[in-house]
């Protein structure tokens, strides 16, 4: 037989896949938000990510493709941030991944959960092989590496100690902030509630999809799970849904109609960024 090689080529092939626990993590992170962040100084620090704000590992294949998908209007100065801090962390954890920005058009009412919606189906067109979806608010920064954005066998609440909570859950069902879901999950709970307009109570429906289907979220530990949110004056346009507690209520019946089935919206621009997909898109107005 012939000797091994001694020293093998990078043919894609020979990658041993990436390890559980990454090599090279730092574990707790310094994290603030007075520095200025010029994005040509964030794309300076992170040659490696190619257009669109896709990476994969050169030494190794990892088991998942992670989209991460952020809600987004009016907020480039936190977005500028996160990718900032986000970019080296996702790198360190020997992801393959691409980041998905969903800006929603014009002026009318907020809708998070929809733009998440919209962010599943217009990341999958983009490439098929996405199998775990991290939903992440723009202003959401973890400050521990150890935190993995991956999927597992449960739905992922990522974000769990803020720190305006006080570094502690605010409340058990409380699914806000970051999470993460494989595809098979989102489709099982028929993806995220398009009829939640303006802010709040959308992170709940989703909370009560997961219980509702019999799956049970999935949190690292909480010394882990520590975030530093961007501190912001309420945003125009997504005024506190005074439907919300009712709506939650109702999940059980809305579910099955309401969902990733039956979203419709208009993509008007997909633009690739050097660290991002920016994908503009017209989702409509409150009836
Ligand atoms: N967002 C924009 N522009 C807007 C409004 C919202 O980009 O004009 C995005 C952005 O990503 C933001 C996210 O939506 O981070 C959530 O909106 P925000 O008003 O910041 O809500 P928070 O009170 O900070 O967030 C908590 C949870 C969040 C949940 C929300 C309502 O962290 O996940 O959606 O409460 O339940």
């Amino acid at each position: 037989p012939e000797a091994p090689s001694a020293r093998p080529g990078p043919t894609a092939s020979i990658l041993p896949p990436c390890p559980d626990s990454p090599p090279g993590l730092v574990g707790r992170l310094l994290i603030e938000f007075t520095s200025p962040m010029p994005l040509e100084r964030v794309q300076r620090e992170n040659p490696s990510v190619l257009l669109g704000g896709r990476y994969t590992p050169p030494d190794c294949m990892p088991a998942q493709t992670v989209a991460v998908i952020i809600p987004f209007r009016h907020r480039e100065h936190h977005l500028r941030y996160w990718l900032h801090y986000l970019h080296p962390i996702l790198r360190r954890q020997r992801l393959r991944y691409g980041i998905y920005v969903i800006n929603q058009h014009g002026e009318d009412t907020f809708n998070r959960a929809k733009l998440l919606n919209v962010g599943f189906l217009e990341a999958l067109k983009e490439d098929a092989t996405y199998n775990c979806f991290i939903f992440s608010d723009v202003d959401l920064v973890p400050m521990d590496d150890r935190n993995l954005y991956r999927c597992g066998d449960q739905p992922r609440h990522f974000a769990i100690a803020m720190d305006k909570f006080g570094f502690r859950l605010p409340y058990t069902g409380y699914f806000g902030g970051v999470s993460g879901l494989s595809k098979a999950q989102f489709l099982k709970i028929n993806g995220f509630p398009n009829e939640y307009w303006g802010w709040g109570g959308e992170d709940d429906d989703i909370f009560n999809r997961i219980s509702l289907t019999g799956m049970k979220i999935s949190r690292p530990d909480i010394r882990i799970g520590r975030y530093r949110m961007i501190k912001h004056d309420r945003d125009k346009h997504n005024e506190p849904n005074p439907q919300r507690f009712t709506k939650i209520q109702n999940t059980k019946l809305t579910m099955k109609r309401d969902g990733i089935r039956s979203v419709r919206y208009q993509v008007l621009e997909v633009s690739r960024q050097p660290l991002f997909t920016n994908i503009t898109v017209d989702i409509g107005r409150p009836p």
